[in-house]
């Protein structure tokens, strides 16, 4: 079957960019991600074993960014190797409950586990899930904005319940990513820039944060 030349065939993007969702166990990252990717929610999902993605793509700019969003257990016994989760991330949505202060109290522990094993340039989010449960609120949306700004971080409080700001937490993360993405290739391509020569990234490109660890992927598909 032949594809029209003015329709871009179903699963063309021009980014591909992997975020990770992580955060304590039971906080609802898969029902974030299921709400997102298929508007889909479940009152008594179990918890995650092992790795989960699903993928689902946004336009900005007349470009099409594809996300690629991977998800596991908060739970430590179920994890899967860190190391391999983190891999090529571009972009993390970390989530606590707005309604159980100790998973907010562990996003500390997230931000070290990312700064241990994540690219350092990884764009994160904070997202304080579940803000439907407005009368057993235990942190505060101020606090969390507030901590955001210490630890250069963006924040949104969404509900996958309520289907609330589900669709903008993820849409601004991938968003903030792309500008990112676009200024640094501005910047490369400043002829004054003595490192603009080696930037090669044209057509669809998975995009790697980390300028030193390019991989080719294969020879449409360059990291920038
Ligand atoms: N009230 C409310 N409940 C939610 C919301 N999101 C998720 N839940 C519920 O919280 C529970 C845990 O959700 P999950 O999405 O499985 O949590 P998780 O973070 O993936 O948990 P792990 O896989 O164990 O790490 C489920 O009972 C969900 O129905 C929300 O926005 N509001
Ligand atoms: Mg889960």
């Amino acid at each position: 079957m032949s594809t029209h030349n003015n329709h871009r065939p179903e699963d063309d993007y021009d980014f591909l960019f992997k975020i990770v969702l992580i955060g304590d166990s039971g906080v609802g990252k898969s029902n974030l991600l299921s709400r997102f990717t298929r508007n889909e929610f479940n009152l008594e999902s179990k918890s995650t074993i092992g790795v989960e993605f699903a993928t689902k793509s946004i336009e900005k700019d007349n470009m099409v960014i594809k996300a690629q969003i991977w998800d596991t257990a908060g739970q430590e016994r179920y994890r899967a190797i860190t190391s391999a989760y983190y891999r090529g991330a571009v972009g993390a949505l970390l989530v606590y409950d707005i309604a159980k202060r100790n998973t907010y109290d562990n996003v500390s522990r997230w931000l070290k586990e990312l700064r241990d094993h994540a690219d350092p340039n990884i764009v994160i989010m904070l997202v304080g899930n579940k803000k439907d449960l407005r009368h057993m609120r235990q942190v505060r949306t101020e606090e969390a904005k507030e901590f955001c700004i210490e630890n250069n971080c963006f924040f949104i409080e969404t509900s996958a319940l309520a289907d609330s700001n589900v669709t903008e937490a993820f849409e601004n993360i991938l968003k903030e990513i792309h500008s990112l993405i676009i200024k640094k290739r501005n910047m490369l391509q400043d002829p004054s820039n003595p490192s603009g020569q080696q930037f090669k990234g044209q057509g669809q490109e998975i995009v790697n944060l980390n300028q030193e660890n390019n991989t080719v992927h294969d020879e449409n598909k360059r990291c920038c």
